[in-house]
């Protein structure tokens, strides 16, 4: 991952600004002379210097706003939306992989909003309707612009339309608004999320295999069954997926889309729209929808992305990670390193921002030191299935630093977290490479890093970063001595499947003190 400052590097559009300008001052003075003969020299003159005055600044204004500047799109008003940044001439969408409140912070500061409601993710305001200009985004959430952060590099990306990344900002003095000028709300907003009083028969259409296809639902009973319908694609995923797969005794789902990959020439009509499942319901029926089952306005509560239903490919066998926080709580402990030595981690964004600062600000920076809190992460498939990574290998990033490929965006957070549940410190994002450091008896390892290996965690096998390894730490440097929460998540943003997510995340408590740290009280959850 190349992590470059955006801000060091004038664009090239920058640059073919600041000619047009000289050329257009050299034209302005030409034309200054040919009418200094003719009439009133004096008021000519002044008059072109006025021009040219007017004209710079106007050309200063351009370039200073539009480089790294945002835009909001899709959303209801100017403070929700896709985030859109402006960069050598043209705009760019952002992907939402590391994509959390502090970019959040970032983008609504900029834009002149008191702060976040939220980011949002997976196109969550449609998708993306231009490339990607930014990905992997890391703020540390005081920076002034967004293209202050560190991110891969303009323009590369690994992203599709769906991930588009964007927020909802707090409005400026929200109440007094609405009182004075109510806005007029938009009916998907009023439609709060029910559990239906209807049963629902479910079934799988279209697909090219048993247990794959297009997402289709009826009413039971009342006066025999009703006609079958789609459902609505927004905001479907795993989750989803494996209740409908559960109920259908399928499995859990493996994919879960929303696609018009399935469909025939004329989808039924949707039926159902808004569909949130927590991912133990036992039916379809029990998960959270917009409003009841609508027979009468069927795209009504769908967005503008036509034919784009949910889908789901079930599987008999699924891989489910759990994190072993009894080796963490063991494991545990402080090391100062100095920065001299982190200049690979750095390159990965292993530490804080601040350190980048330092870097920037200090001359002695490699000098300084870090403090970092360093633990083992085991992590076992205790599933039916292997996990393996969702990036296809041709596309895995070959970390020079580090000397391995990295096969997952996001693998596992580390988060410390204060009494007042803000963020104060965060380990490694990025990814990781996986594979098979160690397994029960009688299982044979067989995924390996090295040698552009296949990456994976076999059934009943651990992959293993010991606290040894670069980047296997959570950089405490600026943490004051205390209590907080310290929490673990891997396969945060449920990409990849499995069969649960409810033991894919612990929460601990953390005593920092200036001669020791301490891990301990964990207990298993979802991210
Ligand atoms: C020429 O321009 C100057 C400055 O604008 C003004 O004071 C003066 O009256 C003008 N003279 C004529 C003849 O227009
Ligand atoms: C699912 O899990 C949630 C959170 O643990 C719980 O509140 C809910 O009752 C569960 N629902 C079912 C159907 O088990
Ligand atoms: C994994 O281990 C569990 C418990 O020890 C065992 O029941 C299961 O059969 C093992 N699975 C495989 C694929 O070896
Ligand atoms: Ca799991």
């Amino acid at each position: 991952m190349q992590v470059l400052r955006s801000y060091a590097r004038p664009s090239s559009v920058a640059l073919s600004l600041w000619l047009l300008l000289l050329l257009l001052l050299l034209m302005s003075s030409i034309v200054e002379g040919a009418i200094g003969v003719t009439t009133n020299r004096t008021s000519a003159l002044e008059e072109a210097r006025l021009q040219r005055e007017n004209m710079v600044r106007k050309y200063l204004k351009r370039l200073k706003k539009e480089e790294g500047a945002l835009k909001l799109v899709g959303g209801r008003g100017d403070y929700e939306g896709n985030v859109e940044i402006f960069h050598a001439g043209k705009w760019g969408a952002i992907c939402d992989d590391e994509w959390d409140a502090s970019e959040a912070e970032v983008v609504c500061r900029q834009l002149g909003f008191p702060g976040p409601v939220r980011p949002t993710h997976t196109g969550y305001f449609g998708r993306a309707k231009r490339k990607f200009w930014m990905d992997n985004l890391y703020c540390g959430g005081k920076e002034q612009e967004l293209g202050d952060c560190h991110f891969d590099g303009w323009g590369t990306n690994d992203c599709e339309a769906s991930e588009a990344a964007g927020v909802i900002c707090k409005q400026h003095d929200e109440d007094e608004d609405s009182r004075s000028t109510p806005k007029p709300v938009p009916v998907e907003a009023l439609v709060p999320k029910v559990r239906l009083e209807e049963r629902l028969e479910v079934r799988l259409v279209g697909g090219r295999a048993d247990g794959e296809g297009r997402v289709e639902v009826r009413v039971i009973g009342k006066d025999g069954a009703g006609r079958w319908g789609s459902v609505c694609g927004d905001g479907w995923g795993l989750l989803e997926g494996n209740v409908v797969c559960r109920e259908l005794g399928l499995g859990y789902a493996n994919n879960a889309v929303q696609t018009d990959f399935f469909s025939e020439i004329e989808l039924p009509a949707v039926l159902l729209s808004g569909t949130e499942c927590y991912g133990n319901e036992s039916s379809l029926a029990d998960c959270l929808h917009a409003g009841p089952v609508g027979m009468d306005g069927p795209d009504a509560r769908c967005s503008e992305r036509r034919g784009h239903v949910a889908a789901v490919t079930c599987v008999p066998a699924m891989a489910d990670l759990v994190f072993d926080h009894v080796e963490m709580e063991q494991s545990l402990h402080l090391e100062d390193r100095l920065m001299y030595l982190l200049q690979c981690a750095m390159e990965e964004n292993c530490v804080a921002s601040q350190a980048y600062e330092i870097q920037r600000d200090n001359p002695n920076w490699h000098l300084e030191t870090r403090r970092l809190l360093k633990f083992t992460a085991r992590v076992v498939n205790t599933g039916t299935a292997d996990f393996r990574p969702h990036i296809p290998k041709h596309l895995w990033e070959w970390h020079l630093c580090h000397m391995h490929y990295h096969s997952m965006e996001v693998f596992a957070t580390f988060d410390v977290i204060d009494a007042g549940g803000r963020r104060v410190a965060e380990g490694h994002k990025a990814s990781f490479c996986l594979e098979d450091n160690q397994c029960l008896p009688g299982i044979e390892p067989r995924y390996a890093c090295a040698n552009y290996g296949d990456q994976g965690i076999s059934v009943n096998c651990s992959d293993i970063y010991r606290h040894n390894i670069d980047c296997q730490w959570v950089d405490i440097s600026e943490l004051d001595f205390g209590e907080y929460q310290f929490k673990v998540s891997i396969n945060p943003e449920f990409k990849v499947p499995e069969m649960s997510f409810d033991n894919n995340a612990a929460r601990c408590r953390l005593l920092y003190t200036p001669t020791y740290a301490r891990v301990y009280d964990c207990v298993l959850g979802r991210p």
